[in-house]
């Protein structure tokens, strides 16, 4: 645990560093967002498309993607594609065709992407995964995949709620909002969050459903949940910002969120943090969208035909409300 902890306070550093040095670098980059073309100017120059800003995670993951080109000296191409796969695709093939040195992408979910990362393949521009990976069978389509275990996340939630739970003579109605329907992180939370809350038979799923990790998917499930189930003991969002929706339906019903409803999120960002500092959410299982330095260091490294690990996994710890009221004056996003 020490050393997970002196990690990210590591990456923590990096990232402020990352922010000074961005403003050094901001005037001589201008807009790394648009303009066609490989650079002729000696940098790398990277292609990345982004999921979307569908939550607050995404939100810092973009900011820590976007400093730390600045700061790495790399030229940044970025494409927000709303959630949707075929943007994505469209994007890459842009990429392709402007012939960038490297190409990153978060994938939208996890299916569907064979055709497209064997084009980037042929014409030889290496492929780097970030936050959520692909379920290509072929794995020479990519070159790393950067990103957490979904799967412990999940699993460390459903642990947390195992020995919560552990003297409760009858039934808990747990309800589940998901992540958007295919997305990696949605598939595994579920999943190691399921295998968890096997332990104890009491412990008992009566409605899962996607929210697609937005506040506003997480209110109007929520609501549905509150209004077909009368006893609902604990909510397991998969993410902070569908855990923050559903405050405001359980506000509504008239119940008390973190007492009357257990509430378990995953990411950590401030809003999350705060609410469980606050006593309405009860547990977090942190996954830090502090990406940018390493994807950087890894786009240097494939570019320069270094070999590099087939899976880096993102060091992260968990939050209760106590260790959320402490953490809280030093989180960064
Ligand atoms: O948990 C959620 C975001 O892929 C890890 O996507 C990411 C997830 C994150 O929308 O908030």
């Amino acid at each position: 645990m020490g050393k997970m902890r002196t990690h990210s306070a590591r990456w923590r550093a990096g990232a402020v560093i990352a922010s000074a040095l961005l403003v050094g670098s901001m005037a001589a980059c201008g807009n790394s967002d648009t303009g066609g073309g490989s650079s002729d100017d000696g940098k790398l120059t990277l292609g990345f498309s982004q999921v979307g800003a569908e939550s607050g995670w995404r939100t810092a993951n973009t900011t820590s993607i976007k400093e730390a080109a600045a700061a790495a000296g790399v030229e940044l191409k970025f494409d927000d594609a709303q959630q949707k796969q075929e943007n994505q695709i469209k994007a890459i093939r842009n990429y392709i065709q402007q012939k960038v040195d490297v190409i990153a992408f978060s994938p939208v979910v996890e299916s569907g992407w064979d055709t497209v990362l064997k084009e980037a393949k042929d014409a030889d521009i290496p492929v780097i995964l970030t936050d959520r990976s692909v379920d290509s069978a072929d794995k020479s389509l990519y070159k790393t995949f950067l990103g957490s275990d979904f799967v412990k996340e999940g699993r460390l939630a459903g642990e947390w709620l195992v020995e919560q739970k552990k003297t409760a003579s009858g039934p808990v109605n747990i309800v589940e909002l998901q992540g958007n329907t295919g997305a990696a992180p949605a598939n595994d939370r579920k999943k190691g969050f399921g295998e968890a809350i096997a332990a104890n038979p009491n412990l008992k799923i009566i409605a899962s459903q996607p929210g697609d990790f937005t506040r506003a998917g997480g209110k109007a499930v929520m609501e549905q949940f509150l209004k077909a189930n009368p006893k609902i003991d604990v909510l397991f969002a998969h993410n902070d910002d569908m855990g923050l929706g559903a405050l405001e339906a359980i506000t509504a019903a008239g119940k008390v969120p973190g007492k009357d409803i257990t509430i378990i999120t995953v990411d950590a960002v401030k809003d999350g943090m705060q609410a469980l500092a606050d006593g309405k959410f009860n547990f977090i299982a942190e996954c830090s969208p502090l990406l940018g330095p390493q994807l950087m260091d890894l786009a240097k490294k494939v570019h320069a035909g270094e070999e590099v690990p087939a899976r880096i996994e993102t060091e992260e710890t968990t939050f209760t409300q106590e260790q959320a009221k402490e953490a809280l004056p030093n989180r960064k996003y």
